[in-house]
């Protein structure tokens, strides 16, 4: 077992490595395949078929899955490395150290959003998108979304969320009117306009590729959902009595039937189910436990 550590609490050395494995990835040709099939597996409430990695109560241990993947791989180039948290309640600002030149990069540049400092800058040579939504073949981040400005979710918001007893509620999706945990966290209970809630938010604040299904493609995307992913850690200790919801699949005449996963059905393209996503320490912990 592996500590997942605050990013703020990282040495200067341990910065350095996680950024060399994530870059060695890349030019392994081992990075891009994580990117399709985040895309791949974004299906939306509107289109048709399962619904996996979000507007679904799979978004939680579907990502804890996806992350869990990429840090083994992340750790067949050091075994040492493990994805740290960013907890955006707390560094909420461009100047924190997670956006300096020998971590994540600054901003990106406001002629046309290049990021051009730190180990993902284009020029830097190392970090090339093969794999987007849009067609720059750089990096790109709006923080703050100056043009309608944003700021990141408060600790009063976060509690807020995680005080939810209930996993999920029908129908399971992206309505506003959705009220439990997991669409609270996620973040479609807010419109995308005001930046969506929590968890959208933060993607909406970072800007660039951090917007939409290629969002991987920006490395902090992987910071930005172990802290998602210990927010869930933090909800199940707060409620215990609660679990992942649907318990059981749904009835053939529900009209999510066949587009959600109960705790017992495997989440595509991983062979897991959700109860089985439920204790992390049977891999990792976290720092702050
Ligand atoms: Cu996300």
């Amino acid at each position: 077992m592996y500590t997942r550590m605050n990013q703020r609490n990282l040495t200067s050395s341990q910065r350095t490595r996680f950024v060399e494995a994530v870059v060695e990835l890349k030019r392994a040709g081992r990075y891009d395949k994580y990117v399709r099939l985040h895309a791949e597996y974004f299906a939306a409430d509107g289109e048709s078929g399962l619904r996996m990695a979000h507007m679904a109560p799979t978004f939680f241990p579907w990502h804890r899955q996806f992350l869990l993947v990429f840090e083994r791989e992340l750790q067949t180039i050091d075994p040492g490395v493990t994805i740290p948290y960013w907890d955006w309640t707390t560094d909420n600002k461009a100047s924190s150290a997670l956006w300096a030149s020998d971590f994540m990069g600054g901003n990106g540049r406001r002629s046309d959003g290049q990021v051009m400092t730190g180990p993902f800058a284009y020029e830097a040579g190392g970090w090339p998108i093969n794999y987007g939504v849009t067609s720059e073949k750089y990096l790109t981040r709006n923080i703050g979304r100056p043009d309608r400005p944003i700021t990141l979710p408060t600790k009063a918001e976060l509690n807020g969320a995680l005080a939810i007893a209930t996993y999920d509620v029908s129908p399971w999706n992206s309505a506003p009117s959705t009220q439990g945990f997991r669409n609270k966290i996620e973040g479609w209970t807010v419109s995308e306009t005001k930046g969506g809630y929590l968890h959208n938010r933060v993607h909406q604040w970072v800007g660039g590729h951090m917007i939409g299904a290629a969002s991987p493609n920006d490395p902090v995307f992987w910071l930005h959902h172990a802290f998602i992913d210990l927010i869930w850690v933090r909800w199940q200790r707060r409620h215990p009595a609660s679990a992942y919801l649907p318990s059981r699949p749904l009835a053939a005449k529900d009209p999510e039937h066949g587009r959600v996963v109960s705790a017992q059905e495997p989440m595509p393209p991983f062979n897991v189910k959700p109860a089985a996503m439920k204790d992390h320490r049977r891999f990792y912990s976290y720092e702050e436990e």
